[in-house]
């Protein structure tokens, strides 16, 4: 198959690029803006493969995108470009809006006059595979789990946005018939993990010996899902889901935000000690609350699981022992990231 891939130079785009390219024998095409949050040396191991190709351009552009779609005749488009940290989205809806709003529409809108153009096999076979959050159903209580019928109560500008691109697919797939499919999953984490989120904020950090701010008392719950388990659920999905459908995918791992950071300071003692023999949770301050910040997020995952077959490979122990592993490894591939774009436009506390 050939997979057009938009996002494909972010954290999960690239997971999922570098799996097609080392464990499927499809071919994939990147497209990709690379905003401040595209870093092309995370799709630096597929880089020299004759099935992987690149084009940067932006989803908001009609004719990039069209152009996209007739060269490269896509079986599949799994769409993943987005603006995608809450706390940007909080201090600058419009790009959110922009991207996530408009660019789903170009895309669907393109998408659509292409598959009208397929030969009836092709057009059967086509999937648009629309890549979604679990933070579209809102904010849990203690209790309860996310399942596909929700209801939808976004409340951040990100996940409003990516609450209206998730409709804006299904009204696509109902009206016109487009073969959509929707996943919509919990927090990833693991190796290329952008530094402004919280678990490599914390590790690069913690071994900087700056303060790792934990936002309010720490109890926020996510349901943590390592990235290479994301990417075996989307390629289960686009080669195996039923179009119409909607799947959530989730780590069945959740703990509260306090937890996550104490267990990376725990990790790093062992791994890495610190110079003056202090603990690395020395570091840790509890600063201001995120505006509207959503109490817990827990997914259902048993419809993937039952239908499809998934579940995720990794324990979030494991997961996060490996995660931790590849930063003290791959420093270049961060501190590439601090020195240059990024550091202009870092947030968090200084
Ligand atoms: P990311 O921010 O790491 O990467 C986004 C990528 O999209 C970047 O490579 C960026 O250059 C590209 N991009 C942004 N705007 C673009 C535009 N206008 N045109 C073309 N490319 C553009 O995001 P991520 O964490 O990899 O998330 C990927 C997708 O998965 C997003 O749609 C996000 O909403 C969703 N998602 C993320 C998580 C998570 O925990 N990170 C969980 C569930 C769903
Ligand atoms: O410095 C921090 N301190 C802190 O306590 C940061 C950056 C975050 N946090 C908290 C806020 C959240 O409760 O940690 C939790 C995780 O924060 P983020 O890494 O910003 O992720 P989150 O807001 O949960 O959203 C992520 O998961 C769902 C992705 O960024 C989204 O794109 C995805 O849809």
């Amino acid at each position: 198959m050939r997979i057009l891939v938009t996002g494909g130079a972010g954290f999960i785009g690239s997971a999922l690029v570098r799996r097609l390219i080392e464990h499927s024998d499809h071919e994939v095409l990147v497209f990709d803006k690379l905003t401040y949050a595209g870093v092309l040396s995370s799709l630096e191991p597929v880089a020299a493969s004759d099935r992987y190709a690149f084009v940067q351009a932006d989803i908001c552009d009609p004719d990039a995108v069209a152009k996209a779609l007739k060269d490269f005749r896509p079986d599949v488009v799994a769409h993943l470009a987005a603006e995608s940290h809450v706390d940007r989205s909080i201090d600058g809806p419009g790009a959110f809006v922009q991207t996530n709003l408009v660019g789903t529409f170009v895309m669907l809108n393109q998408t659509l006059g292409y598959w009208r153009g397929l030969p009836d096999v092709e057009k059967a076979a086509f999937r648009f595979h629309h890549i979604s959050t679990d933070e579209v159903f809102g904010s849990l209580g203690e209790d309860g789990f996310f399942t596909e019928t929700t209801p939808y109560d976004p409340r951040s500008p990100y996940s409003a946005s990516k609450a209206g691109s998730d409709h804006l697919v299904r009204a696509w797939g109902h009206t016109y018939g487009l073969p959509v499919l929707v996943t919509n999953c919990s927090n990833n984490y693991g190796p290329y993990h952008f530094p402004e989120k919280l678990i490599p904020l914390i590790i690069i950090r913690a071994l900087n010996g700056e303060p790792l701010p934990v936002y309010g008392d720490g109890s926020n719950v996510r349901d943590w899902l390592f990235v290479d388990d994301h990417a075996r659920a989307l390629q289960a999905v686009f080669e195996t889901g039923t179009p119409g459908e909607t799947y959530n995918v989730g780590g069945n791992a959740e703990r509260r935000n306090i937890e996550v950071v104490t267990a990376i300071c725990t990790i790093l003692d062992r791994l890495r000690p610190r110079a003056d023999g202090k603990a690395y949770a020395d570091q840790i301050t509890f600063v201001a609350d995120r505006p509207g910040h959503d109490h817990r997020y827990a997914i259902d995952a048993s419809k993937i699981r039952n239908d499809l077959g998934w579940t995720p490979s990794v324990t979030f122990e494991q997961g996060i022992e490996q995660t931790i592993a590849w930063y003290l490894e791959n420093k270049t591939w961060w501190q590439d990231i601090l020195d240059a774009r990024y550091a202009t436009q870092r947030l968090g506390v200084a």
